[in-house]
């Protein structure tokens, strides 16, 4: 499908927009926006740019105009809220060049049910942990300079992160804090939900029209979260893959939250994540959240190529390599429309600039990527590379 087409059903469809700014009536947001304009949200503060989840990434994220920095939530042995992106720290820190550390290493430590191997946050004391350094978790496609650098942030430093740099900047910096793998911490009885409101609460955050959203893709933490706290809520909605045809795939671990795999109730173990962008899955996270986050493919999917018929996609390009630029957009859902409709926003993720992660009809350009999802009504971006999300988003509103 040709990306030209596709903005035009996008225009065509645009009467959904005049629903949309439910998002801008609750939260003037920062003043370098308007309300009701698309949020840009720095994923793990910049990604593409330092490495995850460091107070430099979060400060470059905040400085190239993102409008929330994105910590990813998991506990120490102490209990304090670190920002990680996993439990497992194995391939985000230096954890495996301390040697006072070697026998901290564990095998088969089941997190979403799938065994892991290596260091796991849960197993250090905050102390221990600032003897760490962050490093580069993709080091094959992204840049190293920085590795061994920066130290791991608790969420209270993030917290006052955000507060400086927003005071020095004369406008909000939101926080989009996500609780990462709830049960597995639940079960370790360093449950991640009352040490998150009470930072907020230290940090003067915990109130409804506070820049504040708080993300999951288990369910039931959400709920519980929505009878501790006034702050806006977010289900993510995830999957394993997509296929051929642009079908979204479900495979353990990414086959459904995992509180409803652990849960014995066989509703919900017949369930994947796809419930959840159904009219009835929307339904039901509108009793409880204010918004979704779903991947990408759930708004526009994509197709691939099987010529050869082997059941897989084939290299369409001709450079060797079997990636998105191989794939083809298909025609987008009526999941914007139908959130909206249930008052609900809608934040999609990933976008990223490297141009093999971009389907073919974007050529190469991540703008044209960015133009798409904005003209279909999404309400927010959450981006690895900020400063062309938010070029892209002035882009589009200038029309
Ligand atoms: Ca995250
Ligand atoms: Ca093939
Ligand atoms: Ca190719």
């Amino acid at each position: 499908m040709k990306l030209l087409r596709v903005l035009a059903i996008a225009a065509a469809g645009a009467c959904s927009l005049a629903i949309a700014p439910i998002a801008a009536a609750r939260d003037a947001g920062p003043p370098s926006r308007h309300a009701g304009d698309p949020l840009v949200i720095g994923h793990r503060g910049a990604a593409g740019y330092r490495p995850d989840h460091t107070l430099q990434g979060y400060k470059l994220a905040i400085q190239m105009g993102a409008d929330y920095i994105e910590p990813d939530l998991v506990a120490t042995k102490d209990g304090v809220l670190i920002a990680r992106h996993e439990p497992n720290i194995t391939g985000t820190t230096d954890v495996a060049d301390h040697p006072e550390f070697a026998g901290r290493r564990r095998v088969g430590v089941e997190v979403d049910g799938a065994p892991e191997n290596g260091w796991f946050a849960s197993d250090f004391t905050l102390a221990e942990i600032k003897t760490l350094r962050a490093v580069q978790p993709l080091p094959d496609e992204r840049s190293t300079e920085f590795d061994g650098r920066f130290e791991i942030p608790t969420f209270d430093e993030v917290l006052a992160l955000a507060k400086a740099e927003g005071r020095k900047r004369g406008r909000a910096v939101g926080v989009y804090p996500e609780t990462k793998h709830p049960t597995y911490h639940k079960h370790l009885g360093l449950p991640l939900e009352r040490r998150l409101v009470d930072s907020l609460r230290r940090a003067g955050l915990n109130r409804r029209n506070a820049p504040v959203y708080i993300q999951s893709f288990e369910q039931s933490n959400l709920r519980r979260l929505d009878r501790m706290t006034p702050v806006k809520l977010v289900q993510l909605v995830d999957a394993n893959d997509v296929a051929l045809d642009g079908t979204i795939t479900y495979a353990a671990p990414f086959d459904r939250p995992y509180d409803w795999t652990i849960s014995g109730d066989p509703v919900l173990r017949a369930r994947t994540f796809g419930y959840f962008a159904t009219n009835a899955g929307l339904d039901e996270i509108a009793r409880y959240a204010d918004g979704i986050g779903p991947w990408k493919p759930y708004i526009i999917s994509s197709t691939a190529t099987d010529a050869n018929r082997d059941g897989n996609p084939d290299d369409v390009s001709g450079d060797g390599k079997v990636d998105e630029r191989d794939r083809e957009l298909a025609l987008p859902t009526s999941l914007v429309r139908r959130a909206h409709r249930r008052g609900l926003e809608v934040h999609t993720w990933t976008f990223r600039n490297e141009p093999r992660r971009l389907a073919s009809d974007f050529g190469g350009d991540p703008l044209a990527e960015y133009e798409l999802f904005f003209a279909l009504g999404v309400d927010g971006v959450f981006s690895d590379f900020p400063d062309t999300a938010v070029a892209a988003r002035a882009a589009f509103l200038a029309g």
